[in-house]
């Protein structure tokens, strides 16, 4: 079944890979010398992707889970017909050049599906790929129209199976018998430091037996027969399926089989060695006509092909199901519907726990978002982050839309991706803020991805009371804050936690977190959904509009400050209360707003949030009072710690009465 345009072909990838790690003098050629064969035979003989429409709903998911190996995937890409060129190779890692060092879905080349390159990440984010697949399939193939049904793969090295997300996401995709999702395991026993028998004595394929994967072995990773039939039945179990592939790191090159492969670039002499060993007689960044014909034949015009036939099925589905042909489409363009008339309202002065209100937001919305579906790392009964008239997804289950994610913070984040990266879904997902830094690096690369994910992430103060410190998020807030492209709401009641739904529904490109207390809090007068986007807004306006001084608060500490300045008021202090639920969307309005909001001569500025402190300089100014907690909590009440901690009206009252 292959031939030698075959064998030449994963010659020209691996010249082609050397080269660009020369010209660039950096990158990894060690992975890329020695996966060339299994990712040639994955996109020539396997996997179905139409390069003139990247994005088809239905194509087969590939993910580059490690990441580091952009000098064989760029390659691909070309040879396969995506929108880059040879010049495109030769600018690899140069400034601005789409040919990134790792891949990224924005502003990178296309075709790539996930950003990569923090390792591990990725297996994640293709058991949330396969998820999807399966929930979608379940939901809108027809008894005999299939527009759903495709494959993920992902490449993963050593090292990424060293990384724990790596254990929480195959446990996950094993209990889930996510059996459409296909890990290529490059297996050459070297990380950056060299030998992995320094590190670990474990059996990979023993390990993921345990999780409930099926397991291959493809004793050399030149063997091209050997791979594809390992693929090809892979395809046919119940099980995800774990591939392991010897290789050796810098196949060809001076350095083969050694750590310094892994990132050193091939030099002008090591390119001169490698084509040697090679029997490679071209020209620098020659691809031989034949080695472009079989790409064309075997990637692009066998993905066009199945592209065809899923266009022909499409069409077939939208005449018999014109309902859900509609509703796929609205959930690919990541369309919602306006939910404003059912959303939930509350009455001013009661007692709400927001925790509830997700719940009850959750429960008006999904019927009208049948898209929506997420969960929670084990604590949905705390956090409300579940449509309570839908069942568990699970194998028999599949059209189900409450997620168990188990408690895996990380896995959560990383499948939550993987499920916004595959298209068609809102999704949530919760935990306590203290341990959304389980998941954090996963955030910051949704932030990146520019992925709207809904994270509810709750018990996010002091507030959090007995379970002491462990449990109470002090510097989350703000280092949250710190995240680009993330918005965080720490709304102060039931109303603001509504807008901060919608605004979290709403967003396209950017993930939410929604801050929220443990404790029960006051439905307080005049907060609004229009603040609520702005930012921050005059919750409780001073006389005549002339503040004397302005209190901010955020969360379950607005109330404070309300009581602060009813303090104030009557001791004859003319002063405004600003609610500030969100500093990024503040950020985002116009200075005329921004400074109707802060008149910036009002200069009498106290802050309060049960948090961090560092931050809030930007708001009160260096001549302002900031009250909030510098250092951990410890157990108790939570209105005992708030007292112990000074975030009280009292205290706030008094840090004013300092301002000069
Ligand atoms: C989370 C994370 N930690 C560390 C790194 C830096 N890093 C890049 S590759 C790598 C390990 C390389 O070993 P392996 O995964 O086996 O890849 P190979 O050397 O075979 O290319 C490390 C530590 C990273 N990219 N991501």
């Amino acid at each position: 079944m292959f031939d030698q345009t075959d064998e030449l072909s994963v010659k020209t990838l691996r010249m082609l890979a050397a080269q660009m790690t020369n010209k660039a003098h950096s990158g990894h050629p060690g992975i890329s010398l020695g996966a060339a064969p299994m990712l040639y035979v994955l996109w020539t003989r396997h996997l179905n992707v139409n390069p003139d429409k990247p994005r088809w709903i239905n194509r087969d998911r590939f993910v580059l889970s490690a990441g580091h190996a952009t000098p064989l995937y760029f390659p691909l890409l070309y040879l396969s017909g995506f929108a880059l060129t040879m010049a495109d190779l030769q600018a690899f890692r140069t400034t601005d050049s789409i040919t990134t060092g790792h891949p990224e879905v924005v502003g990178s080349v296309p075709g790539i599906e996930a950003t990569t390159g923090p390792l591990g990440q990725g297996i994640g984010m293709s058991a949330g790929m396969a998820a999807a697949e399966t929930h979608l399939a379940a939901q809108f193939n027809l008894a005999d129209v299939t527009v759903m049904d495709h494959y993920t793969y992902a490449l993963v090295s050593d090292g990424e199976l060293m990384e724990g997300i790596s254990h929480e996401a195959a446990d996950f995709a094993g209990k889930q018998a996510l059996s459409k999702l296909i890990l290529l395991y490059d297996s050459n026993n070297i990380d950056i430091d060299g030998a992995i028998s320094r590190e670990t004595i474990t059996d990979a394929q023993t390990r993921f037996r345990a999780y409930g994967w099926d397991t291959l072995m493809v004793a050399d990773g030149n063997d091209l027969e050997a791979i594809d039939a390992a693929i090809t039945f892979a395809k046919t179990t119940d099980k995800p399926t774990l591939i392991e592939v010897n290789t050796t790191i810098g196949f060809g090159s001076p350095d083969a089989g050694q750590k310094q492969a892994h990132g050193t670039p091939v030099s002008d002499e090591g390119l001169q060695i490698l084509a040697a060993n090679l029997d490679w007689d071209y020209p620098a960044w020659t691809v031989p006509a034949a080695v472009a014909t079989r790409f064309i034949t075997h990637v692009y015009d066998r993905g066009i092909a199945a592209y065809d036939q899923w266009v022909s099925d499409y069409e077939a589905f939208a005449d018999k199901a014109p309902a859900k042909f509609e509703a796929l489409n609205m959930s690919f363009n990541h369309e919602l519907a306006d939910v404003t008339d059912i959303l939930p309202t509350y009455t001013v002065g009661s007692d709400q726990s927001i925790l509830a209100v997700n719940g009850d937001v959750i429960d008006a919305i999904s019927k009208r978002i049948p898209d929506l579906w997420g969960g929670s790392a084990d604590l949905a009964g705390s956090t409300y982050a579940r449509v309570s008239d839908s069942g568990l997804f699970e194998a028999d289950n599949r059209a189900a839309r409450n997620l168990a994610f188990g408690v895996r913070e990380f896995a959560m984040s990383t499948i939550m991706s993987g499920i916004a990266l595959h298209g068609g879904s809102h999704v949530f997902g919760s935990t306590f803020l203290a341990f959304a830094d389980y998941a954090k690096n996963s955030i910051r690369l949704a932030a990146l991805q520019q992925l709207p994910l809904i994270y509810l992430l709750s018990h996010d103060s002091i507030g959090a009371g007995q379970d002491g410190a462990t449990h109470q998020a002090i510097e989350q807030l703000m280092q949250f804050r710190n995240v680009p492209n993330l918005t965080v709401i720490r709304p102060a009641d039931a109303t603001e936690a509504v807008a901060a739904w919608q605004i979290a529904l709403e967003s396209s490109s950017t993930p939410t977190i929604i801050s929220e207390p443990r404790q029960v809090v006051p439905t307080l007068a005049n907060t609004t959904t229009t603040g609520v986007r702005r930012g921050a807004y005059t919750l409780s306006p001073a006389a005549n509009d002339k503040p004397e001084g302005i209190i901010i608060g955020t969360g379950s500490e607005v109330q404070v400050a309300l009581a602060a300045a009813e303090q104030l008021r009557a001791a004859g202090h003319n002063v405004a209360v600003v609610s500030m639920p969100s500093f990024e969307l503040f950020v985002a309005q116009d200075t005329a707003y921004q400074a109707s909001v802060l008149p910036p001569n009002t200069r009498r500025r106290i802050a309060v949030e049960a948090g961090s402190t560092l931050g809030w300089e930007r708001y009160v100014g260096l001549d302002g009072a900031i009250v909030g907690i510098d250092q951990f909590g410890t157990s108790g009440t939570d209105a005992e710690l708030m007292i112990k901690y000074g975030i009280t009206a009292e205290n706030v009252v008094a840090q004013y009465l300092k301002l000069s």
